[in-house]
């Protein structure tokens, strides 16, 4: 059903500083950077190789707004690891597989993700704890 983990995302305070301190401490480099209106989010993805190429990633999730998924997470948990996201072929055929199962998606519909991919969520009540994120990664990536 899933190709490969796409990406751990961390939620994070102060976005420029977690991309220095994650480069600083760990040699992640910086693949992408972009704002998330409708998610709330100010995101980075860091990678272990170049931009283009197949990488390992995380992405650093800074709130816009205190009421943002987010920011809400940061209020209740802190800074750390809040979602795991698993890269799909079809987002379409994953989701209906996956609510055929039983599982709660928390969209009706895909949403817009990190350059232009297509997102949704499997809900953290119906993954044993974690908030799955099902990506579907544009046919031509976005701009850098
Ligand atoms: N990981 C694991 N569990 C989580 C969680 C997370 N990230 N967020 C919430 N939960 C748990 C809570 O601990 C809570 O459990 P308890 O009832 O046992 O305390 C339960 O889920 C419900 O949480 P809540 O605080 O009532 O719900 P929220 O209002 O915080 O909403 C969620 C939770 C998952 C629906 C919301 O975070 C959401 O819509 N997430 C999807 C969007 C998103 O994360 N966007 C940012 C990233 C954008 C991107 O990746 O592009």
């Amino acid at each position: 059903l899933f190709i490969c983990i796409d990406h751990v995302g961390l939620a994070v305070p102060d976005l420029d500083e977690a991309v220095k301190f994650h480069a600083e401490a760990f040699g992640w480099r910086e693949l992408h950077r972009e704002v998330n209106e409708e998610q709330g989010v100010a995101e980075a993805m860091l990678g272990t190789g170049e931009q283009g190429e197949e990488n390992a990633k995380i992405q650093l999730l800074a709130p816009l707004r205190e009421d943002s998924a987010i920011g809400k997470f940061l209020a209740k948990n802190g800074p750390g690891i809040q979602q795991l996201a698993y890269r799909v072929a079809d987002l379409d055929h994953v989701s209906a597989v996956l609510r055929e199962r039983g599982l709660r998606l928390l969209y009706p519909e895909a949403k817009r993700g990190t350059g232009g991919s297509r997102i949704n969520f499997v809900h953290p009540k119906d993954a044993r704890g974690v908030l799955l994120e099902l990506v579907e990664l544009p046919k031509e990536p976005a701009a850098h």
